[in-house]
């Protein structure tokens, strides 16, 4: 299997519910009402997919600049398997020649379409007005960091600023940091910020076995991150909550130290940027794309830096997948990766177990972004508030255990780091290493070893698990949101007892109970729990098991348990009004 994804695009997983390549390719096209927008496509041999990108080339908002597409499973990735489509903004002829020597192709306008202008000396085109000097790192965008603001030695430059397209629906606006050459958002839209770090820590996985990584590595929000590394607050995956129609500033930190590796996972390298590249949503490919590919500018935060990324959240796409797009191939399955899920507009979240607001006004106006992996959603329609998890599956993942805390010391492996679990043969070998996890947790049957086999997953034996527990009461909607960034293997995820549609909004979508999914890709599930056992007499408390189905999921911990209570009563969380999910139109 390989994992399809382009940069910038969206596209209908079944174009033909969605008016085929004329409607599709229009700028007018919002987003498939039927069939779910993806940006990536797992391909397995002998298979074909049509792509049709929705806006056409540069998507809805009119990117220009050079676009990568790759395979998402990282070895094949970083072995070759790559590369671009280069969007232009004006005529290329034939004439002209890149920096490295080699010419510009000409390009035929297509007959039925406004040619772009032709290059004029003060209005170049791309790339031709980035001062940059072929065999040295390009320049960071314009306004994305602090030594390119305005009124600074390296501000925007008059090429630069003529390049601009800033906004299809604005063209005369000033322009803005992230989103410099072209702007996503509409001037109306509702503005929020997420103010964010880079940080490396020693995070715990299972506690019963201390399995650790002593370098794991993490996005989390500014206002958390003192928590997170002094331990107060368990680290979990960075999933930012977002509302349909906003306009987001991202401001992110590099708070990495630059040497990485030295283990028996990971060979001593240097880490010196990091970025964020988001999937599914709309931004300028030149300034938010968090890449340095092609021609393009280098959109990474130095050590100790701050850059700037604006996205639009133009549609309901459920979900943001994102990472880091320099050194993904280092430490990605060491933990840097994260997901934003997306909500109706007017929604508000909600701390599940005290029901406090998520969420606040900076003195500048723009709205806090918050984040949380279990939060729930309050709608402002009657019957539509729903209980959100964000579940993320990890393959890969180095990870540690103490010297003679179990039988895994008999193969006499014993690093500065402690035990290493199923190391590579080389650190940094494409093997396959480490663990399977979820949410920076796992229980590996090795925890829970000295017992009866039928027992593996009795909480009355042996606890619950160290995996996220989802909660909820009777007759709640529940929406899961899956995600996978880490590494390369394929899982399935199984939920016991219930089921939901494959496409969330299509009237004819197959009923499914499990869901394949590899890298990059995303699941929106959609249901409501029901009153399993009508008897309230009965068990009021039921747990239902889900995992990723392969044996090495099981084996090495990934899995877990959904509780749904019976009555409100019960030690749990805010009780929600039954009803209908808006999102889930058949459920
Ligand atoms: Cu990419």
């Amino acid at each position: 299997t390989h994992s399809f994804h382009q940069h910038v695009v969206r596209w209908p997983a079944e174009p033909n519910d969605e008016g085929g390549l004329d409607a599709i390719s229009s700028t007018n096209f919002t987003t498939p009402a039927v069939t779910n927008p993806i940006d990536t496509q797992a391909i397995s041999p002998g298979a074909s997919y049509d792509i049709i990108p929705e806006g056409g080339a540069g998507s809805q908002q009119g990117s220009f600049g050079d676009i990568i597409f790759h395979c998402h499973l990282y070895p094949h990735f970083g072995s070759g398997m790559w590369g671009l489509n280069r969007v232009h903004d004006v005529l290329e002829d034939g004439t002209r020649i890149l920096p490295s020597g080699e010419p510009v192709l000409a390009l035929v306008p297509l007959p039925d379409m406004t040619p772009p202008p032709a290059p004029e000396e003060d209005r170049p085109g791309y790339p031709f007005f980035i001062f940059a000097e072929f065999g040295l790192k390009p320049p960071k965008p314009p306004l994305s960091v602090a030594e390119r603001d305005w009124d600074t030695p390296h501000a925007p430059t008059e090429l630069e600023l003529n390049a601009t397209q800033v906004s299809p629906t604005s063209p005369t606006a000033t322009p803005e940091p992230g989103a410099f050459f072209v702007n996503p958002c509409p001037p109306e839209a509702p503005r929020k910020r997420f103010e964010f770090a880079v940080i490396q820590l020693d995070a715990e996985y299972n506690p019963t076995l201390q399995w650790h990584n002593p370098q794991h590595r993490m996005y989390v929000l500014q206002e958390d991150k003192e928590a997170v590394l002094s331990g107060a607050k368990p680290p979990e995956p960075f999933s930012p909550l977002l509302n349909v129609g906003e306009c987001v500033q991202w401001d992110l930190t590099n708070d990495l130290p630059v040497n990485f590796g030295g283990t028996a996972f990971d060979q001593a390298q240097i880490t010196d940027e990091v970025s964020q590249h988001q999937h599914m949503i709309q931004f300028d490919v030149l300034s938010g794309d968090g890449t340095i590919n092609g021609w393009n500018y280098d959109q990474g935060a130095d050590p100790g830096q701050t850059i700037r990324y604006q996205t639009y959240i133009q549609a309901d796409v459920r979900t943001v997948s994102f990472h880091d797009h320099l050194f993904a191939l280092a430490h990605q399955d060491n933990g840097l990766f994260g997901g934003s899920t997306i909500h109706p507009a007017g929604c508000t979240f909600h701390d599940p177990t005290t029901g406090e607001l998520l969420g606040g006004v900076y003195p500048d106006g723009v709205a806090i972004g918050k984040a949380a992996t279990q939060v729930d959603v309050q709608c402002p329609g009657e019957d539509d508030d729903y209980r959100n998890f964000a579940l993320f599956v990890q393959d890969h993942v180095p990870m540690f255990q103490p010297a003679g805390i179990s039988s895994a010391d008999d193969a006499g492996f014993v690093t500065d780091d402690g035990v290493p679990i199923f190391a590579p043969h080389l650190p940094s070998s494409p093997d396959d290493y480490g663990i399977i996890a979820t949410n920076y947790r796992a229980e590996p049957f090795e925890a829970r070893r000295d017992g009866d086999p039928a027992d593996r997953f009795n909480s009355r034996v042996w606890g619950d698990p160290a995996t996220p527990l989802l909660r909820a009461y009777r007759g709640d909607r529940i929406s899961i949101d899956m995600f996978q960034l880490s590494f390369e293997e394929s899982h399935v995820f199984n939920l016991h007892r219930w089921s939901w549609p494959f496409e969330p909004n299509d009237p004819a979508s197959p009923i499914i109970q499990a869901q394949h999914i590899t890298m990059l890709e995303y699941f929106s599930l959609e249901f409501e729990t029901d009153l399993e056992n009508p008897n309230q007499d009965g068990l009021r408390v039921r747990d239902y098991l889900w995992d990723y189905g392969g044996m090495d999921d099981w084996f090495l911990g990934a899995w877990g348990i959904m509780r749904v209570y019976g009555c409100q009563t019960a030690a749990g969380g805010v009780r929600l009004p039954p009803g209908l999910n808006p999102r889930n139109p058949i459920n």
